[in-house]
């Protein structure tokens, strides 16, 4: 009795630490992974108008991962190791010997690697500038390096400096161009950050052999061989002490006046914050910022990685980043020839071309007056003119957008052929505006509609909207939170790939999230709940109006939605929304959003 007890217990446990593994904190062992990239202390406004102004205004780049990990596609030893392929040395994944893995230089030859075509694919798809790593933690210099031979011309067959072609090419096309470099972390390196603690001689190597005998000369080299250069993206600073940090930012500010820095340097050393890898985030951020994104799963090469993000997914993606006022840097990973897989290809020129339709969208576009995405879509702004982005075209005639204050003065559909056609609509009192629309969306990606007043539209955004004519999910972030604990979190589903959510968890008496919320019409709702936890719990959910659902449902570690009822709003207008744990593990039980469902649609 006492054993089955035990078990109960031991399983109890491991199913809690199995939960919070995976979505509540980041493993010890994946630290160097990702980290959380600070503030920049730079003055934004000063940015902006001088040397911030092109990666203000671009708002959309190529980031390149390519090395000598692109030779081996995710492979080693016949085995293929799942996940970011960049990281297949590290003893997460097939954990390879420093000397085999150097011997992969012997065979790196991509001769198909063509940098006017990868720089012209940048242009098809409508980006502004390219930044690829010159140096990832591998420690391999895709560039010629006086400082290491432990580089592309002189380790492999290839012989050929591909960043020199990038940076001539880029420049020829009128592209931004930049650098990433993985300062502190360099695996092969005695002495960087989970490199070799030894040298050559068996004598003990440390972090300052390997930044004033590579890190800081190698820097120098990228900052002063390749004309002006337009960012320098350094990466996972870690524990690297600020002294260096210090001296490596102050190098590349000397060298290279114009280049923008990412915060990823480390200490708030940045011009410019980057956000966790693959996030595109769901409130809208002030000041410069950018989002590293990858067009699949994996940032480098990985042969059996073809999960390639469609036009309308990067498209949305983009916008998105732009409405919540950041900058969109989307990765491409060629291949051990050298060349971007084509189907990834394929779909950024498609997304290039959406975007000469409709350039005002992104380009030197400014944030959405709502704080979040609205769930038709995203809207993006310049002066008195607002685009909404309409992913999700309404299949009933109206377009319903909501907490608008200002009177809004004309509203046309742009459509691809490049003409506009008027559409009316009506404002509610409700501060609800309906705009009659097509039943056919007139785009095959993003329809756009354009809007003008008088003056900069106001919104309300502190009400979010119920939709008569579509789903509406409600995220905790959105939501008022008492007597439980609201965090963003992130998680890895594939080693490296990154997911992030916002989620209300440990639950004390009386604790409950609860949204303001616009109702456009009265009626039955169905009522999802996002969670992860474990066993079964039961909600409770409540209106203003004291209707309520409770129900119970199962729980796993995995955030997955559970219909939980039907909820009746009696009249239309303003009214809250609360949640509530009634059963189960108050610690483990994680809520992320409520999804509201009319019924008669
Ligand atoms: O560890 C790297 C990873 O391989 C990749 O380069 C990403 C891109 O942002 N940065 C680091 C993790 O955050």
């Amino acid at each position: 009795m006492i054993l089955k007890n035990r078990n109960k217990y031991v399983l109890l446990v491991l199913a809690v630490l199995c939960i919070s593994n995976l979505s509540f904190s980041q493993d010890k062992k994946e630290k160097g992974m990702e980290e959380m990239w600070g503030e920049t202390s730079v003055s934004i406004d000063a940015l902006k108008n001088g040397k911030g102004k092109f990666f203000d205004e671009s708002n959309f780049g190529m980031f390149i991962h390519w090395g000598l990990f692109s030779n081996l596609g995710g492979v080693w030893n016949d085995k293929t190791y799942y996940g970011i392929g960049e990281w297949i040395m590290n003893p997460r994944m097939a954990g390879i010997p420093v000397a085999d893995y150097k011997k992969i230089a012997n065979d790196f030859n991509p001769t198909e690697f063509d940098a006017k075509k990868i720089a012209q694919l940048a242009k098809d798809a409508g980006m502004k500038y390219i930044v690829i790593t010159s140096k990832h933690h591998e420690g391999f210099a895709m560039f010629d390096s006086k400082v290491s031979d432990f580089d592309i011309v002189d380790a492999s067959p290839f012989g050929r400096d591909p960043m020199h072609e990038l940076s001539n090419a880029c420049h020829e096309l009128g592209l931004g161009f930049g650098f990433y470099y993985s300062h502190n972390q360099d695996w092969t390196t005695p002495g960087g950050a989970r490199g070799p603690k030894t040298d050559a001689n068996g004598k003990e190597a440390t972090f300052k052999d390997y930044f004033y005998n590579k890190c800081k000369p190698q820097v120098k080299e990228i900052c002063t061989n390749y004309g002006q250069i337009d960012f320098v993206w350094f990466d996972t600073p870690g524990d690297m002490k600020k002294e260096y940090v210090v001296e490596l930012a102050a190098m590349v500010r000397e060298l290279q006046p114009k280049a923008m820095m990412c915060s990823r340097v480390g200490y708030g050393l940045g011009d410019y914050a980057s956000v966790g890898d693959m996030e595109v985030p769901t409130k809208r951020i002030n000041g410069l910022w950018e989002t590293c994104d990858t067009n699949n799963d994996s940032w480098s090469y990985a042969w059996y990685d073809n999960n390639f993000k469609s036009p309308k997914v990067i498209l949305s993606r983009l916008v998105e980043t732009v409405a919540r006022g950041g900058s969109y840097l989307f990765n491409v990973g060629p291949n051990n020839l050298g060349t971007v897989p084509e189907i990834g290809a394929e779909f950024l020129r498609e997304t290039g071309k959406w975007l000469k339709r409709y350039p005002q969208v992104v380009y030197d576009a400014d944030p959405s007056p709502w704080e979040y995405k609205l769930p038709w879509g995203d809207v993006t702004t310049k002066d008195n003119a607002m685009f909404l982005a309409v992913s999700d075209w309404p299949t009933d005639g109206k377009l319903y957008v909501p907490g608008v204050k200002t009177k809004i003065k004309s509203a046309k559909i742009l459509n691809p052929e490049g003409k506009s056609v008027k559409i009316k609509f009506t404002q509610t009192k409700d501060n609800w505006v309906v705009f009659d629309v097509p039943f056919k969306a007139p785009e095959k990606l993003i329809s756009i509609i354009e809007l003008t007043s008088k003056t900069k539209v106001a919104v309300d955004d502190k009400e979010l909207g119920i939709y008569p004519n579509r789903e509406t999910e409600l995220i905790t972030e959105f939501g008022n939170v008492s007597n439980a604990e609201q965090k963003n979190i992130r998680w890895m589903e594939k080693f490296g790939e990154w997911k992030h959510a916002n989620q209300v968890g440990n639950w004390e008496k009386n604790g409950q999230v609860t949204w303001d919320v616009n109702v456009q019409k009265a009626g039955y709702y169905y009522v999802n709940l996002c969670y992860a936890g474990e066993d079964r719990l039961v909600w409770k959910i409540e209106t203003d109006e004291d209707i309520r659902i409770q129900n119970q449902q199962a729980a796993t570690a995995k955030y997955v939605d559970y219909k939980m009822g039907i909820l009746e709003f009696k009249k239309p207008g303003k009214h809250s929304i609360s949640v509530s744990l009634v059963e189960g593990n108050p610690k483990s039980s994680s809520l992320k959003s409520i999804v509201l469902v009319p019924v008669n649609h």
